[in-house]
């Protein structure tokens, strides 16, 4: 498969990379939805909504400051680093990343779209403005916008919150101009962005999913990789180093 992979590739223009909470999981960081998921033991509805921030916004805070202590100690493993290395071997390269672990920019990847956020920003509930990123947040004493004193909240978009529209208009773009578009790590469930394999698809992309399951997307795929991004990523991309050199 990797052979075959990267011979497509070879002849490919613009790479579009999506990727979901599967690409940081050998990084340590617990997914959403797998067995030792992170909505596991918090229920999503019950902590990523506004409705939950309103209720109860110390217990939300807790656990993006649990979520944000867990992320500042790991670091990108080599599926990220794969598709840092991915992007310098395309004239046309981006990422689309559902992650808000900031594992992608630390790794190095330059052209990212974060449609989900970024877990280390920090915004006013009310009137948006974003807030020190460096602030520590006390969830018994959450700090208010210098601007308006609405409360401070986590950068992120939650569910029933619409995504920034330039972001998914880039994304929706380029999923559609494709030539490969991979899907890696995300169980291909939480939308918009779980449109974007098959608007890759139908407008004529070669679809590729690096998953260690199948999922609603996986008949759609021309390859169905079964595997871990951390493993496969990498040989894929020497495949392709050998195959750009000898061009
Ligand atoms: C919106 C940020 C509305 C916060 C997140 C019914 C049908 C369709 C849609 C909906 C519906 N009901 C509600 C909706 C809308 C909803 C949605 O899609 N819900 C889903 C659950 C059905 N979407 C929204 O609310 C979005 N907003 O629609 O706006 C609107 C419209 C008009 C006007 C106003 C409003 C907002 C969605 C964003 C929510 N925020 N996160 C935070 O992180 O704290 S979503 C959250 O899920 C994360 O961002 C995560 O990235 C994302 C997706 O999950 P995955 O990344 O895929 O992670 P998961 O654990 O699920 O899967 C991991 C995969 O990796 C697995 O497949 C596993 O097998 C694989 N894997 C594991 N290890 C490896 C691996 N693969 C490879 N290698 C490995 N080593
Ligand atoms: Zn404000």
């Amino acid at each position: 498969m990797v052979e075959e992979i990267a011979a497509i590739m070879a002849n490919c223009g613009r790479c579009i990379v999506l990727t979901g909470a599967g690409i940081s999981a050998e990084s340590g960081v617990p997914t959403f939805r797998g067995k030792d998921g992170l909505w596991g033991k918090f229920r999503a509805e019950e902590l990523a909504t506004m409705d939950a921030f309103l209720s109860n916004p110390a217990i939300v805070w807790e656990w993006y400051n649990w979520r944000r202590e867990l992320m500042a100690k790991v670091e990108p493993n080599p599926g990220h680093l794969a598709i840092t290395e991915m992007e310098s071997l395309f004239d046309d390269f981006t990422l689309v990343t559902q992650n808000v672990d900031n594992l992608h920019r630390v790794a190095g990847t330059r052209n990212i779209l974060e449609l989900h956020g970024n877990i280390h920003h920090n915004k006013c509930v009310e009137c948006n403005r974003s807030h020190d990123p460096k602030a520590q947040i006390d969830p018994d004493e959450i700090p208010c916008c210098e601007h308006c004193g609405g409360k401070i909240r986590p950068d992120v978009v939650w569910y029933g919150e619409m995504l920034d529209s330039a972001i998914i208009n880039a994304a929706f773009q380029q999923s559609e101009r494709a030539d490969i578009f991979f899907s890696v790590g995300t169980s291909a469930i939480v939308h918009p962005a779980a449109s974007l394999p098959p608007i890759a698809k139908r407008s004529g992309a070669t679809l590729v999913e690096v998953n260690v399951e199948e999922t609603p997307i996986s008949f759609l795929a021309d390859f169905h990789v079964r595997g871990k991004s951390g493993e496969f990523l990498p040989r894929l991309v020497e495949e392709l180093k050998k195959r750009r050199a000898s061009e």
